[in-house]
């Protein structure tokens, strides 16, 4: 037990002397949430710009998901799947009619998600495409973020992500994002059987691709008979604008994969959706997971996105991402820190004019997180701004603000 009264202090010390050491955060330590607010230790309130990694797209500890998760879990939080639960059929009809698949696979994490459409895509490859066995391959992209398992970082070419952690899943070709020529190559493999991508590279900074990119992807697939595999386990879930990334250029993926905001950052819901054809591919005992389709994640995954529709989330997203891209365009010609400002709907990033080895960034995040507005830097001279949807237009100028605040007191 600690007995003394917790400071921000003490939560950092006992992280590093008992917490293994694969982070670097913020010094801020949080204690408390609400909508797009946090509250750290000492009582200081932020406005949120991260959202977790835009599981938090509902807002912090939202009342409706909140209340569905406590009325569940003192109902029945786990049965496995050795027998039928009264939530989760309830769930898999809610969340496929809402994204319009036949079928869907309940998983945790996002990288569970990933790892299930991967075994999903290889056992199609197998039974209907025809591909001899243990041959077939997966077509990947350069910069991806899809988690943190030996699969998952076998296919990432981050030296962080994947150094170190050999010998490494076989079966995958890399060729650059937003290249469609060099996806036309890899497609003359006829063992490939799937191309897995992400809407907008989330961890390479928010690159948004370019225009008509995913529906010429998806047509090529088409015609090699090749899986659209889309990971909007960030970009899903009205961040973007759209309930889904791929909705932008009306593409439907063959699988597409969700986790963070399904349950709105209150526990760990992942999904992989999938017509019949792929989704029937995997036969009882070739796939599960202890908790993946509990009755708990089932209630509080369909709560979660009963809030994105009742509350507009994904007008919400493309209105204020408008306003808020806009201001940083503003700001970038006030100071000369901003060399470019990119993003869709609530996912946005900004561009340091500094190289990525400088701490700019990384000094300019301190500074806003003294002015009370909470964002990380990646690659070194990126900054991603990422607020819950559920935040006013009134709320996200405030912010802007303070954003604006730091960044003229840092060239001062
Ligand atoms: C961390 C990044 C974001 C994801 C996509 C799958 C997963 C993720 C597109 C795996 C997870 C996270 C995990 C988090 C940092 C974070 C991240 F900066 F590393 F890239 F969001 F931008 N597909 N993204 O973005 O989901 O298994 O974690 O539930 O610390 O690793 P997970």
């Amino acid at each position: 037990m600690i007995a003394e009264p917790m400071t921000s202090q003490l939560a950092m010390q006992l992280e590093d002397k008992y917490g293994a050491h694969n982070y670097h955060p913020l010094p801020v330590v949080l204690s408390k949430g609400e909508g797009p607010l946090v509250w750290d230790v000492e009582g200081k309130q932020y406005f949120d710009f991260l959202s977790a990694y835009s599981a938090v797209n509902q807002g912090h500890c939202h009342p409706k998901i909140i209340g569905a998760l406590i009325e569940q879990a003192k109902t029945l939080t786990l049965t496995s799947r050795a027998f039928f639960n009264d939530a989760l059929g309830v769930y898999e009809k809610y969340v496929t009619e809402f994204f319009g698949y036949d079928k869907v696979l309940p998983m945790n994490t996002g990288a569970e998600g990933d790892e299930t459409a991967l075994k999903l895509c290889r056992k199609w490859a197998y039974t209907k495409k025809g591909i001899p066995e243990n041959e077939a391959k997966i077509i990947v992209c350069e910069n991806n973020f899809h988690g943190r398992t030996i699969t998952v970082i076998s296919m990432s070419t981050d030296p962080d992500s994947r150094g170190g952690f050999g010998p490494y899943t076989p079966g995958f070709i890399t060729i650059p994002y937003n290249d469609i020529p060099a996806l036309e190559e890899a497609l003359k493999d006829p063992n490939v059987a799937g191309f897995l991508v992400e809407p907008i590279q989330g961890e390479a900074g928010v690159f948004v691709p370019d225009c008509g990119y995913l529906k010429n992807a998806y047509n090529l697939c088409k015609a090699h008979n090749v899986l659209f595999i889309a990971d909007e386990v960030q970009t899903g879930i009205a961040r973007t604008g759209k309930l889904i990334a791929c909705e932008h250029e009306k593409v439907r993926p063959d699988i597409l994969i969700l986790g963070k905001a399904l349950s709105g950052g209150v526990y760990p819901v992942s999904a992989v959706l999938a017509d019949d054809d792929i989704m029937l591919c995997i036969k009882p005992g070739q796939h599960g997971s202890t908790f993946g389709g509990n009755p708990l994640a089932a209630r509080v995954a369909i709560a979660a996105l009963e809030v994105v529709k009742e509350e507009k989330l994904a007008e919400k997203a493309e209105a204020l991402g408008k306003v808020f891209r806009a201001e940083m365009e503003k700001l970038g010609k006030e100071c000369n820190l901003i060399q470019l400002v990119r993003g869709k709907g609530l996912l946005n990033a900004v561009v340091i004019n500094d190289s990525p080895e400088s701490s700019t960034a990384w000094n300019l995040c301190m500074r806003m997180a003294e002015n009370g507005v909470l964002a990380k830097p990646t690659h070194g001279n990126i900054i991603r701004f990422a607020p819950p949807l559920v935040i006013s237009e009134e709320q996200l100028l405030e912010a802007v603000s303070r954003i604006r605040k730091s960044f003229l007191e840092y060239t001062a």
